[in-house]
């Protein structure tokens, strides 16, 4: 659904999670994990070594270009998915190509369990088959197990979603227990952390006009496949869903990993820059007409 709040700030991206520090706006959870390791090295929970950063960044692939989480979008109960205004089924529709029909929804629900349960094979049978607590076999969870454990827990967790007959802890008990350890671990991070305090949006917009940057310009990288320029005007939006919302804005930074633009606040009060990841966004030259059906 449109999000106001966002687009006061000069965001058109309408998907959660958006993290903004200072007046840099993070869009997408593989971009902003990422920042978060770079911004808070002192609470970093990713790997310095290269084993270690190569399967963080295989399972954060697994999870989100493999198709874990979409295949968990499929098993929302229809009952809640038809319970919604028409308005929001349609809105959800256009975002992400998907049927909301009430036959399309069960027809697929076999389909995404069929998969869901794969991962949960997958995770007993390797991953977790040694008896390891942690992905990594560290003392603590770690990103890895950040990166492979957020859809299955969130599908497990969703009544309704998965079938008891078949996800059982006597089936599955090292991904069972894993996800119980992490449970757990998160709660006591929680119980020593500072309470997050919640703001309204324009609490948030008066946080970001009075804010800095927090982190330098960046540059545009001379080698880049797609040759732009730093300082043209760009569109930037993403593939794989809510495509219909894009952002437009100068370019200033453009790496293998990150694409970043500056544009004003709707008020026009400041300046603000967006950041999205690479993978699974689309950036042409601003300008250039109608871009509406230019989807990947
Ligand atoms: N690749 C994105 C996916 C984000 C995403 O799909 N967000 C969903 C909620 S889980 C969303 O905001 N949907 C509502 C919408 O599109 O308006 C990420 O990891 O941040």
């Amino acid at each position: 659904m449109p999000r106001p709040d966002l687009q006061a700030l000069g965001v058109q991206y309408r998907r959660i999670p958006v993290m903004a520090a200072g007046k840099d706006i993070y869009c997408d959870t593989r971009l902003i994990l990422q920042k978060l390791e770079e911004l808070f090295p002192e609470g970093r929970l990713g790997a310095e070594d290269p084993d270690g950063r190569t399967l963080e960044r295989l399972l954060e692939n697994w999870t989100v270009d493999g198709g874990v989480f979409f295949r968990a979008v499929q098993l929302i109960p229809v009952d809640s998915i038809i319970k919604a205004h028409p308005k929001f089924i349609k809105d959800r529709e256009e975002a992400s190509s998907m049927s909301f029909r009430k036959e399309d929804i069960l027809n697929n629900r076999p389909d995404g369990m069929a998969h869901i349960k794969q991962a949960f094979e997958f995770l007993e049978t390797t991953l977790l088959a040694d008896g390891r607590d942690w992905v990594r076999k560290t003392d603590k969870p770690t990103l890895a197990d950040i990166h492979a454990i957020w859809p299955i827990d969130w599908v497990n967790e969703l009544e309704g979603a998965l079938d008891r007959d078949i996800f059982t802890e006597a089936r599955f008990p090292k991904v069972f227990a894993w996800m119980a350890r992490f449970r757990k671990a998160l709660s006591e991070a929680k119980s020593v952390s500072p309470m997050p305090e919640s703001l309204l949006g324009n609490q948030v917009l008066e946080r970001v006009v009075s804010a800095d940057f927090v982190e330098p310009e960046g540059v545009v990288d001379k080698a880049d496949v797609l040759k732009l320029e730093k300082d043209q005007d760009v569109v930037v939006w993403p593939t794989d869903s809510g495509f219909n919302y894009k952002d437009t804005g100068r370019l200033v930074a453009l790496t293998t990993h990150e694409v970043v633009v500056q544009r004003p606040t709707m008020d026009n009060r400041t300046d603000i820059r967006i950041h999205f990841p690479r993978t699974n966004f689309k950036i042409v030259p601003g300008g250039n007409g109608d871009v509406s059906m230019a989807r990947i």
